[in-house]
């Protein structure tokens, strides 16, 4: 794959790219060709038809072959482009199964990454060449928006809600990294870098930077210090729900309705738990929005999702 993309206009560095490349010069190619013709058919008439010229001004008897012309050829195209643009939709928003997850939460004026081993950084994005990643997304404020344009992957990034993007990197390189979204003063300035790396030389940099605890081993500390297992641990007096395995259950509501618990569920039972009530619980459970950030909530729902109904949970120290 070529380095400098396509008439070297951006970097092409990630599967996707070239493929949406593809399609966009597809499309100016298809404006160009219209563009033109238009304009050519408008010369010749300017001058064919000009005032005082003999010219047959009467309009042809039996339209209908070339009305039909303009109307079906230019609906095919557009048909066409739309299957095309669908495909490719369809594909980027689509991570494939066996992607590997990074967590990235959005703040006033910075990204923070949190690798799921525990590793952590600020404004920097590892990644191994040839890897498909997910970028499970976040905001801790305002909306903000990722966009990689090597990649050409962006995605807005919102508070209270989970957001994701993916894409696998096919250069090893440092790519840059924008906010996207009129975030604030220093919305300029929310950048950073992804920086590709050959899967060995990324193995090497995950153990570099390893913590000695997990995402959900750091989850599983704070589910004990924030007092969680207080409520929801198996000797509590409180009536609480036994949270080992929710991770995908179905839920049934105080109000009659069922949800499956994915991340937004868990991470809304903790920073607005007066949203969805479980059924047969009374609404006792503190919100601890503002107590806990969007990345503790990560910690915890990675915990969640590592513990199984009835088997011992992850412990501090320990990997999922
Ligand atoms: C004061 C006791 C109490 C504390 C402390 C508490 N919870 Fe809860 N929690 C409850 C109760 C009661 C419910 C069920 C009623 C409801 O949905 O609000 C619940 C519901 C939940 C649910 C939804 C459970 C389900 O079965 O759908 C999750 C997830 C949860 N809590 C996680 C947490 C986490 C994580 C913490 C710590 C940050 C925590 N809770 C702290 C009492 C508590
Ligand atoms: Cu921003």
């Amino acid at each position: 794959m070529n380095s400098g993309g396509w008439f070297h206009l951006l970097p092409n560095a990630s599967a996707n790219a070239r493929p949406l490349d593809e399609l966009w010069w597809a499309m100016v190619g298809l404006c160009a060709v219209v563009a033109i013709g238009v304009f050519v058919v408008m010369f010749v008439f300017c001058i064919r038809y000009r005032k005082g010229r003999p010219a047959d001004r009467h309009l042809a008897k039996d339209t209908l072959p070339v009305e039909l012309t303009w109307t079906v050829v230019p609906f095919l195209i557009f048909m066409g482009v739309f299957v095309w643009s669908l495909t490719l939709y369809a594909h980027s928003r689509t991570p494939p199964s066996n992607a590997e997850t990074i967590y990235v939460v959005a703040k006033q004026w910075m990204w923070k990454i949190q690798h799921p081993g525990g590793q952590r950084e600020i404004n920097t994005l590892h990644v191994p060449m040839g890897v498909p990643i997910r970028l499970m997304m976040t905001s801790q404020d305002v909306i903000h928006s990722f966009y990689v344009p090597a990649f050409r992957v962006k995605q807005d990034v919102l508070p209270d809600r989970y957001t994701q993007l993916w894409f696998t990197a096919t250069q090893v390189g440092d790519y840059t990294l924008y906010c996207t979204q009129y975030c604030g003063l220093d919305h300029s300035k929310m950048g950073g870098q992804v920086i590709v790396m050959p899967p060995r030389a990324y193995a090497r940099w995950l153990d570099r930077n390893n913590t000695g605890t997990s995402l959900a081993a750091r989850g599983a500390a704070l589910f004990r210090a924030k007092g969680c297992s207080g409520c929801h641990g198996a000797n509590a007096s409180v009536h609480a729900p036994d949270l080992d395995g929710i991770y995908g259950r179905i839920v049934h509501l105080s109000d009659g309705t069922t949800v499956a618990a994915d991340d937004l569920y868990i991470h809304d039972s903790i920073m607005l738990p007066d949203k969805q009530i479980v059924a047969g619980y009374a609404p006792i459970m503190p919100s601890f929005s503002g107590e806990l950030s969007e990345g503790d909530v990560l910690a915890l729902i990675a915990y969640l999702k590592s513990t199984q109904p009835g088997v011992q949970p992850a412990h501090e120290g320990t990997k999922p």
